[in-house]
């Protein structure tokens, strides 16, 4: 089977992970960058001997021929460029957030179903190894009928000196947090029936909020509470580790520090580590976040040769991004919101 050829769209800093990411992988090239600031996709380009480099995406459409093109650029963007990519019938795999909006989302999602062009959102929190395992170890139903998760994703990491766009966004740690965080529920969980959420502000110079906490009530019968922070200071720093507890009717499943999940029953406790492989390019800092991009990556991969189903195609990331908004519509009105089913 010959190479799938590919184009990235924005290369800003998170682009450089998901470019070494995509060259973990056999049948799959990058022979393209597009970036608004051209200069910034030349040294990108450089760095990974990518051929061409473009200022202009439809000069790039124009000229190259690509399989997919991979958008990496601000959210606001994102739905310009899957519109793009749906004009030219070329395959699309868009970073999360999906979409500035719920109606951007659903918007982008329809255009491509519209267009036959297969569209995917590039979510790879659900990818990390200990939530695979964690999956496994659930289905097993060694804990027996679980009855409520609690999901803790906080800590101090300065996120906005790699990331200083984020300091401007009205909507921050839902959009760019809870996409995973929620995600991740869905991945262990299911559908949720009804949510509830509360968030606040606490560093000062920010626009959105850094602090989220949703409860939800999962169609199972389980109860899920997913806490979430950026102004957390705790006696160790957790950044990038995400924390969990799932308890059952006959045990409970842990994930905790340095990637331990414990599996408590009558029997005892059960500990195994289960680390991220480590990559050279990735940054020690974001370790098992990015560590996990390679992983998606593969499974949009597959999809794209036609080998399979993606697990995050646009049409099952926009109930994240339904979950994402229905937290937003709670907060604002101090509500619970019934979704639908
Ligand atoms: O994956 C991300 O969206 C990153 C981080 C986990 C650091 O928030 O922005």
């Amino acid at each position: 089977m010959r190479n799938l050829r590919f184009a990235i769209f924005g290369t800003g800093f998170w682009s450089q992970f998901q470019l070494a990411a995509w060259q973990e992988l056999e049948g799959v090239e990058c022979v393209a960058l597009y970036n608004r600031t051209r200069t910034r996709a030349e040294a990108l380009a450089e760095r990974f001997g990518i051929p061409a480099v473009y200022g202009d995406p439809e000069a790039l459409l124009d000229q190259e021929q690509v399989d997919f093109i991979d958008v990496i650029t601000a959210v606001e963007t994102h739905r310009r460029f899957v519109h793009l990519a749906a004009e030219r019938e070329v395959a699309v795999v868009c970073q999360k957030p999906m979409g500035g909006t719920l109606e951007q989302a659903e918007e982008m999602v329809a255009v491509c179903r519209e267009g036959g062009v297969p569209f995917f959102v590039h979510e790879n929190f659900r990818w990390q190894r200990p939530f695979r395992e964690v999956k496994r170890v659930l289905d097993t139903g060694v804990i027996g009928k679980p009855f409520r998760g609690r999901i803790h994703f906080c800590s101090s990491f300065p996120v906005f000196d790699n990331q200083p766009f984020l300091k401007d966004l009205e909507q921050f740690m839902l959009t760019d947090v809870g996409s995973h965080t929620l995600d991740v529920v869905r991945f262990l969980f299911g559908e949720a029936h009804s949510l509830y959420c509360q968030t606040q502000q606490i560093h000062p110079d920010i626009k959105g909020e850094d602090v989220a906490t949703v409860m939800m009530q999962m169609g199972e019968g389980i109860t899920v509470t997913v806490e979430m922070s950026y102004a957390s200071r705790t006696s160790f720093e957790r950044f990038p580790e995400t924390f969990l507890l799932i308890e059952g009717d006959k045990g409970s499943l842990e994930l905790g520090r340095e990637y331990v999940v414990r599996v408590t029953t009558e029997d005892g406790t059960h500990s195994r580590q289960y680390p991220p492989p480590r990559y050279a390019w990735a940054d020690p800092a974001y370790d098992i976040v990015h560590a996990s991009i390679v992983p998606c990556n593969a499974n949009l991969l597959q999809a794209l040769q036609g080998k399979g189903e993606a697990e995050t195609t646009g049409a099952d990331n926009l109930k994240t991004v339904h979950l994402v908004f229905a937290s937003y519509e709670s907060a604002a009105s101090d509500k619970v919101i019934h979704l639908p089913v």
